[in-house]
This record gives C-alpha cells, structure tokens and sequence, in this order.
C-alpha cells in the first residue's frame, strides 16, 4: 500500500469586520477548497484550516464607528461570514477565531519562546499619537505630503500615487486621519523582529530551494522585498484590542496582528486536533500550503516563517499558492464603496447556483494576473459551458438509457475501434486534472474536467444513436458514453461537489474513485439508474440585467443585511468631499449608451472628463457653457471605456426629472463650493 501523504491546507483568516465577498473567493478559499477535495479523493491525509482574524486597528475603529465593542463587533461578522462559508459549502475542517483562549494562550507562548531566545530587539522611538483619539496611530491611519512626488494624499506606510513605501516619519504636514488633527510624537517601546539577520536564510529557502515550485508571482514579490533590503519590525503594538504582551510592564501593549494571526493557524489546529496537532506542526513529513491573495505574500513567505523558523520545531510552509485579484465589472473591488458582490447576499438570491459560482470563479481564477468578473461572463459561462456542454452531455445520455435500456445500463455487444478511441482519450484526462491541480493551476484543471463532457458530446454526434437502427449498436454506444457520465461524476468532484452528488444519485452510484485510479468500465450492463434531472438551467437575460443593475444600485451603500439603521456621517466624513464649480466645456453623446453624456469640464486649472448619467434630461447644446457642481476628489471610474474623473451634481424632480447645481450668481471655474 501506497504510504499516506500529510498535507495541512490554510487559507487566509479573513478579518472580522465585513463579509466574505467574490474576490475572497477566488482568490484564497475557492482554489484551497478544490485542492482539498482532490487531496481528500487521493485519500491523502488532509486538515483545513481557517477561522476569523478578529485583532487589529480596523476592528477597534469598525466597532467604535457602530458604537459597539470590538469583542461584539467581530462576534458579529466572525458569524456571518462563518455562515456564508458554510452555507457555500466550503469544506473547512475547522472555521475558529483568534479571540479564542486558547489561540491568546498559544500566541503568548509563542511570543516568550522568542523572547527567551533573545530574537527581539527591544527600543524605545517616537510614534505618532492622535491625542484627541488617545491612541497611537497606525500608518494607514496617518497622511501627509508624499516626500518623493509631492501627493497630498500619501499614507505613512506607502504613497499611492508614485508607489513608493514610506514610514509615517517620511510625511510631511501629516495629520491623523481619524480625527483629522496634526498627531503628536511620543515615546514608545517595543519589540522588534531583526528581520535583516534571516535574509541570507530566506534567500537560500525561497529563492534558491523553491525557485522551481513556486508560483513565479509569488517568486517575484519575495525577491523584491528582498532586493529592496529587510527591515526589523515592530511585533507588538499600542492598543488595548489584541493579546496583551506577556511581559511585565507591557501594559497597554498587544501583540502585531500579524504577529497572532498566522499562529491562529497553528491554534485552530490544536483546537481540532488536540492529541496529535504536532504531527501536522512538527513532522517533518507534512506539506504545510497556505492559500492567500498577493496582498498577503510578504507575511506567508517571509514574516511566519522566520517566526517559525527562530522558534524551530516548526515545518515550513512547501507551497504558498497565492492568486492575484479578481477585478468587477472593470473595476478594483472595493470594499468601502461596496463594489463587491458579497458572498451573503448571492446566496439569498441564487440559492440554487452554487455550482455554478464555482465554476465561473475557477473559469476566471486570477492565477497569474488580475481578472475580471462580470454578470455577462457568468451568463455566458453557464448556458454556454454548463448548460449546452456539461449538462447537456448527461442529460442526453441518462435520457437515451430510460428509453432504450429502461433506467439501466445497457448490456454492449462489442466495442469497436471508435468506441475504444474515446474510452482511451477520455481515460487520460483524470490524471491531466490531477496534473494540473499538483501545480495549482485550477483552470487548466477544470478545463481538462470539461473535455470529458466535451468528448462525449463529439462521441454522440459521430455515433449518432438516435438515427441507429441496430438496437445491439445502441446498447453499444449508451453503454460506453454512460461511462463517460460516470467519469465526470468523479473528476467533478473538486471543482462541482453538488453536481457531483446530482450525477452520483442519478446514477445510483457510490463507489468512490481517486483520479488515478479511474479505469473503464465504471458502471456494469445492468447496473440500475434513477429519472434523469436536468443539471443546469439557462441563466435568462433579465437575471442578468437584475444582477447587474443591483451591483450598480448598491455601490457605496452598505450590504443589506449589516446596514445601520442611520450612518450619521461625521464632519470629518464630510470634509473629505472636495466639491468645486466648473464649465462644461464640451459634451458629446457615449455611443450605444441611451443614459450617458461624455462631459469636458473646466475645473479653472485643469479639465477633467466626466461621464454622467444625464443623457435623458439634457442635449449636449443645452450643457455646453452652464456651470455646474463637480465631486472632484472622487476615485476615477472606467464606465465604457472611458475614465470619469469626477461627479455632476443634480436634483431630482418629484418625476424623476433631474435639474443641475448651479450657483446663483456666476463664479469663477474651479470655484470651491463650502
Ligand atoms: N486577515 C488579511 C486579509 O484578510 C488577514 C489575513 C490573515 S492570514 C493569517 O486579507
Ligand atoms: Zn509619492
């Protein structure tokens, strides 16, 4: 007997403080998820792990901003998104969560274990404070004039505008960006990880021992960080959110949290498995792989595994398979303008497409560069692909069984060369899928899972059953394509576990195959069979539209079901706005769009294209020359290819009309408007 293979798959722990959205999905927990399936298929020895990040600065602030506290603030969105997860189907062996007991106790000795070693360095710097919100801030939470390119609106950890990275020192005129005041320095201590000691290491292991197995775009993001030089870093932080450092006179003081979040991998494990954990930890025969977005690489790759490595004891990540990301309808996901589809809320409406989210998301797996999803593409993935070549392929031959062999397999008179044709190219697609999903290339793996319909359905158009007259020869044919049915039924299994058990029960098949180990024939003459059911249905146009005009409508609004009942909008939130007066310069109709005018603006020192949905109220003539409101710090939008660089503002008659902002009396382009 072959010997068992030790496999311990994580994928990233999504923080508590939103919902679990598409580009979640296809980036760390749909591809983590076909890997285990297939690993678990291979009867390999496999653990799943994940659960809820819940420490760290966003969550104090997300729960300060619902006037909750953070422990109910994260019990909340630890509940729904472990509720999306499972309502989808996502086959964790655990889902827990980082303000566990016994993830704070883990993570404390964790931290002393370094701390005895001697691996932190200890010093006292100046940090920025915001004495109005009696909190030292993070870097995110700090802008200021980027040094480098003179943005006004660069972060202390990196300026948006001209990408380089930056510490909150480096900022000029900075001010703290929840309460909008200069933040002072103070004095703080804490314990740094000398990162810079483990480069040649790192180098060795990744660069060197992995340069061939792993993912070039993982490759290339640690040699970059190495290239650019490897900095100690603070491994605790001053919060009262978080696990308290375990040392004398650190009061007020927590753990990083991605000092704690990477160790609750190691918790969640012992809180499933708390015998033997260490095999999974410790032995050096499991292949410990972590599943993340590109956002994630630098911690997975070098920050864990010196942590675990300084620690020892530890196995080290062998794989870090992490994916780019999933772009929507043109546009970067973002979760703050809600330009997401959320997990949640694709669950109520499309209960019943599970599968077929799936499968689209695998179709557009962002492996090796950015995708993009769009409700056309999902449409067209469907009735294209599942519907006239997966589903198609089943029905036909399950339906030609009832009326010829009266729901059995029917018994074959000999196979002829074309039969044993098909039967041999389809019998090397299992391994392909096998193949590809050793090297994590989940669409090339779906791909090869579909050729097997799409060979069957090539089969019943040469074979022709319907048209032949010889009932032996079409006993013949059914009897070899329903091996073909029986196939798909296994090498779905990954990628579509609820089509797989659809086919299964119609089939009235149990027994389980790995996909190497799929040999023909699968089904025996006789073998008896259920009613035939479609698989898939056509996803119509109107869905479509329904989807995609909801996307639209929901932007910048919160997800349903976590909405506030009032967000009172702080002055803060709205000095952010930056509105000013311009001059329509130009306006020309968008082609093939009926609501929308392409506007040239004149903001006084510059123009600025707008695209504005206002072509049913007003003619280009009538705007050419008015001056008008114009949102002008608004992030750029692409809408039909062309980059809207702001928003006009209109009022809205009780029919529905809409009439322009204007000011009273004619004000200079570019006019601040207060
Ligand atoms: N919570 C970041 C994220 O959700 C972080 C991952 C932790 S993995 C240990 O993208
Ligand atoms: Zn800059």
């Amino acid at each position: 007997m072959k010997k068992q293979k030790r496999y311990l798959v994580t994928a990233a722990l999504p923080y508590a403080n939103g919902g679990i959205h598409l580009g979640h999905l296809a980036g760390a927990y749909l591809p983590a998820d076909i890997y285990v399936r297939y690993r678990r298929q291979c009867g390999d020895d496999v653990l799943f792990i994940c659960g809820s990040d819940e420490h760290g600065v966003p969550i104090t602030l997300g729960a300060r901003k619902e006037g909750i506290s953070p422990q109910q603030f994260v019990d909340k969105y630890h509940e729904l998104m472990k509720r999306s997860f499972s309502d989808f189907g996502i086959a964790f062996d655990i889902y827990s969560r980082t303000t566990l007991p016994l993830h704070h106790q883990t993570s404390r000795e964790f931290f002393l274990n370094l701390y005895n070693k001697n691996i932190f360095i200890e010093e006292t710097t100046e940090q920025y404070y915001d004495e109005q919100e009696h909190l030292f801030l993070a870097d995110r939470y700090i802008q200021g004039i980027c040094p480098r390119c003179g943005y006004d609106k660069a972060y202390g950890d990196q300026c948006e505008r001209c990408g380089s990275s930056l510490t909150p020192r480096d900022l000029l005129q900075p001010v703290s960006t929840l309460s909008g005041k200069p933040p002072v320095l103070r004095q703080t201590r804490h314990w740094h990880l000398p990162l810079q000691r483990y480069e040649n290491w790192l180098r060795q292991w990744i660069l060197h021992d992995h340069a061939h197995d792993w993912k070039a775009n993982v490759l290339g993001q640690c040699k970059s960080w190495l290239d650019s030089g490897l900095q100690p870093r603070a491994m605790t932080r001053d919060l009262d959110w978080g696990v308290p450092v375990p040392l004398p006179d650190a009061e007020g003081k927590v753990l990083y949290v991605w000092f704690d979040a990477p160790i609750g991998y190691i918790s969640a494990t012992k809180e499933l498995r708390p015998d033997d954990w260490q095999r999974y930890w410790q032995d050096q025969d499991t292949q410990l792989i972590h599943f993340i977005g590109k956002d994630n690489i630098v911690f997975h790759c070098i920050i864990f595994p010196v942590l675990l490595y300084a620690h020892g004891g530890y196995v080290l990540p062998a794989q870090v398979p992490a994916n780019e990301f999933l772009n929507l309808e043109g546009e970067k996901l973002s979760t703050s303008r809600n330009w997401a589809i959320w997990l949640h809320d694709y669950l109520a409406d499309l209960p019943d497409r599970k599968d077929e989210l799936r499968y689209v998301l695998t179709a557009l797996m962002p492996e090796t560069s950015d995708s993009d999803f769009t409700w056309k593409e999902y449409q067209a993935r469907i009735n294209n692909e599942l519907v006239a070549v997966l589903g198609n392929f089943v029905n036909r031959v399950l339906v030609l069984c009832k009326k010829h062999a009266g729901l059995q397999v029917p018994t074959p008179g000999s196979l002829n060369p074309l039969d044993e044709k098909y039967l041999n190219e389809v019998q090397s697609l299992p391994s392909l899928v096998a193949a590809h999903l050793e090297r994590f290339r989940f669409r090339d793996a779906q791909n090869a899972m579909m050729e097997v319909a799409r060979l069957g359905n090539r089969y019943l158009a040469e074979t022709e059953p319907w048209k032949e007259s010889d009932p032996q020869r079409v006993a013949t044919v059914l009897y070899t394509a329903i091996q073909l049915v029986a196939c798909i039924a296994v090498v779905a299994e990954p990628f579509l576990p609820q089509t797989a058990e659809n086919i299964r029960a119609m089939l009235r098949w149990d027994q389980r195959y790995s996909l190497q180990q799929i040999a023909f024939p699968l089904l025996r003459a006789g073998h008896p069979l259920a009613e035939p059911r479609l698989l898939f249905r056509k996803f119509e146009d109107e869905e479509a539209e329904r989807q995609r005009n909801k996307l639209f409508q929901s932007q910048s609004t919160l997800p349903a079901q976590i909405q506030e009942p009032m967000n009172l909008c702080t002055y803060e939130d709205f000095s952010k706005l930056e509105l000013r007066v311009g001059t329509v310069k130009a306006a020309s109709v968008v082609p093939k769009a009926d609501k929308l005018l392409q506007l040239t603006v004149d903001l006084g020192n510059e123009r600025r294209t707008i695209v504005s949905g206002i072509a049913q109220h007003f003619s280009p003539e009538q705007l050419i020359g008015r001056q008008v409101c114009v949102v002008v710090n608004l992030v750029p939008r692409t809408i039909r290819g062309i980059e809207s660089q702001g928003m006009i503002l209109t009022a809205e008659g009780a029919d529905g009309s809409l009439s322009l902002l204007q000011p009273a009396e004619s004000v200079p382009a570019g006019a601040m408007i207060r």
